[in-house]
């Protein structure tokens, strides 16, 4: 813990709210994350850069840590160019399938194969419970082929990311 508060300090950008991370390109067929930017500010929002065109059929989650517990805390997925329930899932591992769904009045997703520009989640802070920090793990599937990418890595989360 000390340690990476210390790490986090040394290495951490000027700006705290925000960090990016780099996915490899070419790691994954027909999905491929080349990077994902987190920004902590009133709301969490997710922006991740796509290799390959957006195409349907593909399903984009997301899990949010918010410091309580082991494992991540809520879950968000949809497809692209589809109708979004502005629900949050409540989850305590890397599973598809929340345990309940809270209304989460300000929660944005977006994903358009129509036009070149990130895959994105908005998620006001008060549905998280107003945490200090947040770290966040994505995978892009296509359900065609059953192909998937995540970022940073499988079932991993990226780094903290403080208010
Ligand atoms: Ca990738």
């Amino acid at each position: 813990m000390t340690l990476g508060m210390v790490v986090a300090t040394v290495s951490g950008p000027a700006v705290a709210d925000t960090r990016a991370v780099d996915d490899p390109v070419g790691d994954s067929t027909f999905v491929d994350i080349s990077r994902v930017r987190v920004v902590h500010r009133d709301a969490v929002t997710v922006r991740v850069r796509s290799a390959v065109p957006l195409a349907a059929g593909q399903r984009y989650s997301f899990w949010i840590d918010a410091g309580r517990g082991p494992g991540p805390n809520y879950h968000v997925a949809f497809y692209a160019n589809s109708d979004f329930d502005d629900a949050l899932g409540l989850v305590r591992s890397f599973s598809d399938r929340p345990s309940r769904n809270v209304p989460c009045p300000g929660l944005r997703a977006r994903a358009d194969i129509f036009a070149d520009q990130p895959v994105s989640i908005r998620v006001p802070r008060r549905c998280l419970g107003d945490p200090g920090t947040v770290r966040v793990a994505v995978r892009f599937k296509d359900e065609t082929t059953g192909t998937v990418d995540w970022a940073p890595g499988r079932r991993t989360f990226g780094p903290w990311v403080r208010r």
